[in-house]
């Protein structure tokens, strides 16, 4: 149960609260259940909440307030009870820059989780980092957001940003080595120019020549793009065994659907950001065969994750957890236990901010996604990941391994 924020205030916490509002702190000062004070410390959300991406980012919402929610029912902070601030970013950088402002003026924001996009999160980043807030993103999967722009000299840019997701430089060479194992040795690569489409298919490309692999055709597309029958033309004559696309499903599906109606019938595989039920109804009937890569283990396949899911079926959202519901479920609880060191003797959440970064680098707890602990740049030390093929209308499993 959460604790009510009326109960039996003691006059010396009566003082305490009208002294705190007095001074105009944004921290409204409650009571708890045994008399002691109560105080709010927020964890914000930054994802897309509309838009053609509002699948994935309403289900990375609804798996935070679920973690919230059990967080308060346990008590897990004593003394603090934990608040929802989840902030739509449509998937575009300038309104997500707008959210990490919004969210950075509120002094009771101890940490996010977001971004969906890594192009967003490169518009976030700076500023969180300027109001010493924890980001942990469940799903940004570009590597330079955690390792800087020079993969051979790896650099970490900023001490408040954490991902639960492993990256590209490992989603990437997992697919590469996967066609090559199924005998497809020349693909066609098309992306999105944006950060998480490009280096995905950098890091692809990179693996599958490794490999013996050859790239026949290389193109690009606009984000927004929804016809596809001109660069589809481009690919077709090289015969590529399939297609590897750096993008998301809005594009991926139709992209996909487009192909077979012209006569290229290969499978379209792509990264997590085509991993949602919305890719097989853009898709269509002819997406059997099509192929993607996601972060770790199916949800379902462990005992915990088959918990996780539960619990989220039974608090009753609208929305599926989606492709990131486990991993931000994660990555709140990870907010929430370096929360627990943090806010330990803290007076306001502001002057634990720092306290929760140090606490946040050394978190280490069996999650529904494994293992969740960071290393030295703020990435997760898991490299599981699960290639998934359509059959019958269905994301099925169809390899899980840990990336060597
Ligand atoms: N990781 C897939 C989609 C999100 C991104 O990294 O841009």
């Amino acid at each position: 149960m959460q604790q009510r924020s009326i109960f039996r205030i003691g006059v010396p916490i009566a003082v305490a609260a009208l002294a705190l509002s007095a001074c105009g702190s944004r921290e409204p000062v409650t009571t708890g259940t045994a008399g002691t004070a109560t105080k709010t410390v927020k964890i914000g959300v930054i994802a897309p909440l509309s838009g053609g991406l509002s699948a994935l980012g309403l289900g990375i919402k609804n798996s935070v307030d679920l973690a919230i929610k059990q967080a308060n029912e346990s008590n897990a902070v004593p003394g603090w009870k934990f608040e929802l601030s989840a902030q739509d970013d449509e998937a575009k950088p300038e309104v997500g820059k707008n959210a990490a402002t919004k969210l950075a003026s509120d002094d009771a924001v101890i940490g996010v989780v977001g971004t969906l996009n890594s192009s967003v999160a490169q518009s976030t980043q700076p500023v969180l980092a300027a109001a010493n807030i924890a980001q942990v993103s469940p799903a940004n999967t570009n590597p330079s957001l955690t390792k800087g722009a020079d993969a051979a000299a790896p650099k970490r840019s900023y001490a408040n940003y954490f991902r639960t997701c492993t990256t590209d430089a490992v989603q990437g060479p997992f697919a590469a080595q996967y066609l090559l194992g199924q005998g497809i040795k020349k693909v066609a690569t098309i992306h999105d120019k944006k950060t998480y489409g490009q280096g995905l298919v950098d890091a692809f490309t990179a693996e599958f020549k490794k490999g013996g692999g050859e790239v026949s055709a290389a193109e690009t597309i606009g984000e927004n793009d929804k016809d596809f029958s001109s660069v589809i033309s481009k690919i077709k004559p090289s015969a590529p065994g399939a297609v590897y696309y750096g993008g998301e499903y809005p594009q991926a599906g139709p992209m996909s659907q487009q192909m077979k109606s012209q006569g290229l019938t290969v499978p379209l595989m792509g990264g997590d950001g085509i991993f949602d039920p919305k890719y097989l109804e853009l898709a269509g009937a002819t997406a059997n065969g099509d192929l993607a890569t996601s972060v770790g283990a199916p949800t379902e396949s462990t005992e915990a994750g088959k918990k996780f899911l539960d619990q989220y079926k039974a608090a009753g959202y609208a929305e599926p957890a989606a492709a990131y519901g486990g991993y931000s479920y994660d990555a709140a609880k990870a907010i929430i236990e370096a929360a627990k060191t943090a806010l330990k003797d803290a007076m306001d959440v502001k002057s634990a901010r720092a306290g929760e970064l140090t606490a946040l680098g050394k978190v280490a707890f069996d999650g529904v996604t494994g293992k969740v602990a960071f290393d030295e740049f703020g990435d997760t030390t898991s490299k599981v990941l699960t290639v998934y093929k359509i059959d019958g209308a269905k994301w099925m499993a169809s390899k899980t391994d840990t990336f060597k």
